[in-house]
C-alpha cells in the first residue's frame, strides 16, 4: 500500500461548549502504534499512528471524561490495539471489537475481560471485502449471554435491503453515524423517515448522531436541522462521539473542537445533553457505574 496518511489535526480548537462532567466520546478509534500493533493485510487505508496517549490528551482538551473505542477496519479482526488502549485508560475506556465470526466463547470472554462490550458489523464495501450476514447473525446469538450489543455501519441506500438482517438481530443494535443519511433531505426526507421506521420497530436500537464532517459541508447547517429533531424525539437512544482520528477524512480534516461545538446545535437543552453525553452511553458501556 501507499504512504501512511494522517486524518486528524494536531491543533484542534478548545470548544466553546463545555460538556457536562462525565461526558463520553462514544465513537473514536486508535491506530497502532504500527510497530507494536501492525495493520491488517486487508486494510483499505494505512494511517499514521494515533495511539491511546493522543486520544486521552484530546479527551482532556475537549473536556470529555470517557471513550468508547471502536475497532477500526485497518486493524481487521485483531483487537490488540483497541484492548491496549482500553487497558491504558484506567477504566475510562470501553470498546467495540471486530471479530472473526468463528471466534470461540473463551476468546469472547477474554474480550469482555478486556473491556469490550459489543461487536461491529461493517457493510461499507470501500472498507471491508465481505459482510456475511448469516455468520454475523450466528455470532450475534453468541454474544447475547455477555450482555453485548452490535454496532452496525451501513449507508442509507442499503437500509431497506438490510432490514431483514437487522430485524433478526437478537441483541441491541447501535447504528453508526445514523446509517449515513443524506442530511440535505432534511428531517422528513426519505433517509430519516426510513431510519425512524427502524427505530420505531423495536426499543433497543440506538443511533450515533455523529460525523457532521462526513455527512455535510461546513457550516453543517443541514446536519443540525436534520439531526436535532431526531435527538429531541429519541432522547434516550442517541449517542455522540468525535470519530477521532477520522479515518479516510484526510481530504477534509475536521476540527475536533468544532465537533464538540455542534453538540448544543443538536441537543440544545441541558437535559438532552445529559442523556446524549452521559446517561445513554453509561447505560450501554458502564451499566454498573456512577458517572
Ligand atoms: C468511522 C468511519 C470510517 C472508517 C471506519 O473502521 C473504519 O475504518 O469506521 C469511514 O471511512 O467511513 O466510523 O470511523
Amino acid at each position: 500500500m501507499n504512504a501512511r496518511v494522517k486524518s486528524w489535526t494536531d491543533a484542534p480548537s478548545v470548544p466553546r461548549f463545555v460538556p457536562p462532567p462525565g461526558a463520553v466520546d462514544a465513537h473514536c478509534h486508535v491506530f497502532g502504534p504500527m510497530a507494536q500493533f501492525p495493520f491488517s493485510a486487508k486494510a483499505k487505508y494505512l494511517p499514521e499512528d494515533a495511539g491511546p496517549e493522543m486520544l486521552f490528551a484530546l479527551r482532556a482538551r475537549l473536556g470529555l471524561s470517557r471513550n468508547v473505542i471502536v475497532q477500526a477496519s485497518c486493524h481487521g479482526t485483531d483487537n490488540a490495539a483497541t484492548l491496549h488502549a482500553i487497558a491504558a485508560s484506567g477504566g475510562r475506556a470501553r470498546g467495540v471489537a471486530v471479530v472473526d465470526p468463528d471466534i470461540d466463547d473463551k476468546e469472547l470472554d477474554a474480550l469482555h475481560a478486556g473491556g469490550i462490550r459489543g461487536i461491529r458489523f461493517n457493510f461499507l464495501k470501500r472498507l471491508v471485502d465481505d459482510a456475511p450476514k448469516d455468520k454475523f447473525l450466528a455470532v450475534a446469538q453468541r454474544i447475547a449471554r455477555l450482555g453485548w450489543h452490535v454496532v452496525v455501519y451501513f449507508e442509507a441506500d442499503i437500509l431497506a435491503e438490510l432490514r431483514p438482517f437487522l430485524d433478526a438481530l437478537p441483541v441491541p443494535i447501535v447504528i453508526d453515524h445514523m446509517g449515513r443519511p443524506d442530511v440535505r433531505q432534511g428531517p422528513h426526507g426519505a433517509d430519516m423517515t426510513a431510519l425512524r421506521a427502524l427505530l420505531d420497530s423495536r426499543d433497543d436500537i440506538w443511533v450515533k448522531v455523529t460525523c457532521p464532517d462526513r455527512l455535510d459541508t461546513q457550516p453543517w447547517d443541514d446536519f443540525a436541522r436534520t439531526v436535532a429533531p431526531l435527538v429531541a424525539d429519541y432522547p434516550a437512544r442517541v449517542l455522540w462521539g468525535t470519530d477521532w482520528p477520522h479515518p479516510n477524512m484526510e481530504h477534509a480534516i475536521p476540527d475536533d473542537g468544532a465537533l464538540v461545538d455542534m453538540i448544543p446545535r443538536i441537543a440544545p437543552t441541558p437535559a438532552l445533553q445529559q442523556s446524549l453525553l452521559i446517561n445513554n452511553p453509561m447505560r450501554l458501556y458502564w451499566p454498573n457505574e456512577d458517572v
